[in-house]
């Protein structure tokens, strides 16, 4: 029997239920009935899970490899992700974000690249090390942030004679969702350098250079190597501690708060450094705590000083210096100081709020695991 009524005729199908569903399968097709519960659970579910790396555990394995790898062209990086193990052994620290260490030897090089995610440094320990990001050769010491914005050319120096560490945060599985991940290799191991913190010079101190339109006659940018302002990347790409430590100090003894948070925004447009990637260091005086908070997206907290504990959907999770733990999304996260802390937050907060997805719930004192610690 055929259907007139369709163009081009088509043959119906007189089968079993059953039969009928090997039919679909057999084309490729499948039935929403099936699948919808898992899809649209009426529970929010995550399948990254709260996880914490230990420092203790982390140093020693970095440092192993770097005696047994070496880097060459090919493999590129002597990076060590962290995998969460709610994600069946795919290297990511959750369903968006990458979070990695990644460890330079004493003048080694890590050859110039550059990619579609966006990616941040976010340095842990060493010195005498430099990032340089389109030709700007961006210093690298503990606690400094440094940005290499999607399609920049980066290559890491160490002219030291010490390691450095340092925690490498990217977009990565979000854009390999999106099936937009583009890589290249320079056609050298390392860029020229052309300027030495230029971007800091620039923009880092609230006045920024006039910027002529691009095509303009007297268009005074055309072959300088800095990344340009007016993009959705922030044009500063380097955050030093420096900065970071006074603007804390200041904003705590303005407020007598005892937790004090900045963002890392560009400068140009207040937004978020990078347009995908949330940039916040967070501050707690010992014995301070955060209330219980649930967030729609997920966030990797470096533990850059201090030590506490973060109680996660009811797990403690207690940190010390250089650990590394991952909130899920919509896990509910309060962190606890036991002495003065600073907690380097990496999320995926801006694509969630700029899509119209972000939510956020305060979870009162009941449902809270553990009380508000009081300071005296
Ligand atoms: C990358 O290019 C770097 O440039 C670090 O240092 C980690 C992880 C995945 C893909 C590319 C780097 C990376 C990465």
């Amino acid at each position: 029997m055929t259907d007139q009524a369709l163009s081009p005729p088509v043959d119906a199908v007189e089968v079993s239920y059953e039969e009928l569903c090997g039919a679909l399968a057999a084309k490729n097709l499948s039935p929403l009935w099936k699948v919808n519960r898992e899809l649209m659970p009426l529970e929010h579910r995550s399948s990254t899970l709260p996880w914490l790396w230990r420092w203790r555990s982390l140093l020693p394995m970095a440092r192993r490899c770097g005696e047994l790898i070496t880097i060459d062209r090919g493999g590129d990086r002597r990076v060590l992700a962290l995998a969460n193990p709610g994600l069946q052994g795919r290297p990511y620290t959750s369903t968006t974000l990458w979070g990695a260490i990644q460890y330079l030897g004493p003048h080694e090089s890590a050859p110039a690249h550059r990619h579609t995610p966006n990616a941040i440094r976010f340095v842990i320990e060493g010195e005498g090390v430099w990032t340089t990001v389109n030709g700007d050769a961006c210093d690298m010491l503990p606690g400094d942030l440094i940005l290499t914005p999607s399609w920049h050319w980066h290559d890491h120096n160490n002219s030291a004679d010490r390691p450095m560490l340092w925690f490498d945060g990217l977009d990565l599985p979000l854009v390999g969702v999106l099936e937009a991940v583009f890589f290249e290799l320079y056609p050298d191991e390392t860029q020229p350098v052309v300027s030495r913190n230029l971007s800091e010079l620039l923009y880092g101190k609230g006045i920024a250079p006039h910027e002529p339109r691009p095509g303009s006659v007297r268009d005074g940018s055309a072959g300088t190597a800095r990344a340009p302002a007016g993009g959705l990347a922030s044009p500063l790409l380097r955050y030093p501690y420096t900065t970071t430590d006074a603007q804390l100090e200041a904003m705590l003894a303005g407020t007598r708060s005892d937790v004090a948070t900045v963002h890392f925004v560009n400068p140009a447009n207040g937004r978020s450094a990078l347009p995908t990637l949330g940039l916040s260091m967070v501050r707690l005086l010992a014995g301070a705590a955060t209330a219980p908070v649930r967030r729609a997206g997920s966030s990797i907290v470096v533990v850059f000083r201090g030590s506490g504990y973060t109680v996660m959907n009811g797990t403690r999770f207690d940190w010390g210096e250089k650990d590394i733990f991952v909130v899920p999304s919509w896990v509910a996260a309060e962190h606890h100081a036991l002495e003065r802390s600073d907690l380097f937050v990496t999320s995926d907060r801006p694509v969630l709020e700029a899509l119209g997805l972000y939510r956020e719930e305060m979870l009162d004192e009941e449902q809270s695991v553990s009380a508000r610690f009081v300071p005296l």
